[in-house]
Order: C-alpha cells, then structure tokens, then sequence
C-alpha cells in the first residue's frame, strides 16, 4: 500500500470547517480502497498563529514543509489583521518559494446545481483555468514612499519574464492537449498594457508551433469576461496572468453555481517542492463558525491532491460521489440548500 504524507494548513475563518471536512471524506476514502494510506500532520498556522508570534507561520515552516508530499490548505484573512499581511504571510509566501508556477482551476456545471445562466448555454460549462501564480501582477515589485503626506506615492509593478510566460503556456498549451477539445485561449491585456502583455502575445504564438494539435485563440481579459458569460461552451482550456486569471476563475466559479465549490490547485510541475490544493474561496469570515460553510470546493481539490499524487482512481471514486451529493441535492445555503457542512460531509462519506 502507497503511503503519503499530507501537511494540513486550514489557517482563518472557514478553512478551519473545510479542512477537517475534507480529511474525514479522505480517511472515509482510504478505509474503502484500501489502496493508499495518507499521514496527515495538521499545522496550526495562520491569524490565530499571527497574534500569538507576530508571523502567519514560524521561520522554519517552508524546511517544515518540504518534508511532505502535498499541502492540503485552507483558507487565510481575517478582519483585524491587513489582508496582505495574511496572504503573504502565508498563502504566497508558500506558493513563491515552492515555485508554484502553475495554478490549475478547473469548472464545470456539476449535477444538481444550478448556474445563473441557467437555461443560457450553462450546460456546455466545462472549462480549466490556468493562472501563472509566481510573477505578474503579484510580483511584489513596487513601494511607498512619502507615507501619509499629500504626495504620498505606491507602485505596484507587474513583472513578467520571458521564461515565466513560457513555462505556464506551455503547461497550457500541454494541459490542453489532454483534453478532448484541444482548445487554449490566451488571455491578456495586450492593446493596453504594451510592454509585458505583448511579450505574453509574442511567447504564445512562438509555443503554439510546438502544439499544432491545439487549436488557440486570443482574447482580451475585459472581452472575456462577456464570453464567459454569453458563450462558456466556447472555452475550453484559458491561460492568463496571475491577476486576471485570479478574477475570471471566481466568475467561472460563479458561473458554475458558487465559488464554494470551486478547487484550485497550485503546482510545481518539476516536483521539486510539494505542491498545495486547496478551495479558491477566502475565510469568508461573515459565515465563519456558523457551520454552513461549502465543503465541496476542498473536496474537489482533494480529488485534485490525490490524481496528482498518483491515485487517479481514488480520485475519480472521490469525484462520482460528490458528485452523488449535488445530484441529490444535499447543498449548502450558497448553493440554495439547507444543508450544513456536516451534512454534506457525512452524505460523501456514505456515498464513497
Ligand atoms: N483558499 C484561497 C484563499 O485563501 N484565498 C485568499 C485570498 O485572498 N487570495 C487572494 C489570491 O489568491 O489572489
């Protein structure tokens, strides 16, 4: 039997009620396969860890967590502590220093939910959004300077390298190249933003030689959003910059019902580093501890853990039962229902 060892990091708000949800439907899935074990240690890290030490995570935490195979996180931001003070204490620190270049979100329409464009075309949703998750807009480049005068002045630059747009197209263009439609639209900004946006452009057209399989498309970020919207069967496969990509993937989440159900997961293709799965949505602090929070976006991310740990089976014995659950319409207030996320749980377990 396959041993693996997770470190857990639920962090703020609701990343403390979907992680240990999603760790109970694992262990529920590991005692019906019988074919992998996961070892899981659980890491108190985050805003609570912050008021306590002044950091979202001890100095060590990155040496901590090379030794695992995968990160299952949570959620971070809490009210009284600056948000890019948790993101970046924490999510990003992680993703920047484990290279997690590639941040994978896939949507579809699952049964027994309904999207608002319900009766629009919403049936054909079935899109993979990959968002460069190291440099772009979050490269952490800028300042401020003249703090709290009149002339204050802040920049944020948007950094992009020649070798990091290559590297997330490619993993685009390979990505997909799996799937059926062999489609990939590369969204930018590029009549606007006419220095590092071009060079995405120009990186593209230079890849896709390398992929005459796939079939690509351009569009402009603004543009899109109407696409998504109007035509979602069009897309298939969408590559964008870490900013844009960040945006569009809560629309699609949206589009697809709600951003609770939504995974992401953020990939280092070399394995170098554990790579980190988690639901896209926040702390969601305004239903934090009320025990209503979707479970489904973790759960679908752990899906996501296990296939890339090399449990594809166990990952797709994960997804028909939760899939299971919507369709009999065991679903959380965002999603319309009354269930809670206990409820939802122990409805995965019994469908596993
Ligand atoms: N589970 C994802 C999460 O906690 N996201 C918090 C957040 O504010 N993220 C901003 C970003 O990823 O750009």
């Amino acid at each position: 039997m396959k041993t693996y060892s997770i470190a857990a990091v639920p962090a703020d708000g609701i990343g403390l009620e979907v992680v240990p949800a999603a760790l109970e439907v694992l262990e529920a899935l590991q005692k019906k396969t019988g074919s992998f074990q996961l070892n899981v240690e659980t890491l108190p890290w985050g805003s609570d860890y912050y008021r306590q030490h002044g950091i979202m995570m001890p100095a060590d935490g990155l040496e901590t967590l090379k030794r695992f195979d995968a990160i299952l996180f949570g959620a971070v931001g809490a009210p009284d502590i600056a948000d890019d003070i948790t993101l970046w204490g924490l999510r990003l620190r992680i993703c920047q220093n484990f290279d997690h270049y590639a941040n994978v979100r896939p949507t579809r329409l699952l049964p027994g939910i309904k999207s608002p464009l319900a009766g629009r075309g919403a049936g054909d949703l079935d899109m993979v959004i990959v968002r460069e998750n190291t440099e772009g807009e979050y490269a952490g480049h800028g300042g401020r300077a003249h703090r709290g005068l009149p002339e204050e002045v802040g920049t944020e630059t948007a950094i992009y390298t020649r070798a990091g747009c290559e590297r997330i197209i490619r993993f685009a263009f390979e990505l997909a190249r799996s799937r059926p439609r062999k489609l990939l639209t590369v969204v930018t900004k590029s009549n606007a933003q006419r220095h590092g946006m071009v060079l995405w452009d120009d990186v593209a057209a230079l890849v896709a030689k390398d992929f005459p399989d796939v079939t690509q498309d351009k569009m402009l970020v603004d543009a899109m959003t109407a696409r998504m919207v109007n035509n979602p069967g069009s897309l298939d496969t969408v590559v964008a910059t870490n900013l844009h990509a960040d945006i569009l993937s809560d629309l699609a989440a949206a589009l697809a019902g709600s951003l609770g159900i939504a995974p992401t997961a953020n990939l280092n293709p070399p394995r170098k580093f554990p790579s980190m799965f988690e639901p896209i949505h926040g702390s969601a602090f305004d239903i934090t501890g009320k025990g209503i929070a979707n479970p489904i976006g973790t759960f679908w991310t752990s899906a996501m853990m296990l296939e890339h740990l090399g449990e594809a089976e166990a990952a797709k014995r994960l997804m028909a039962a939760i899939e299971k659950v919507t369709a009999a319409g065991v679903l959380t207030p965002d999603l319309g229902g009354k269930a809670r996320t206990a409820d939802v749980t122990k409805a995965v377990c019994d469908a596993l």
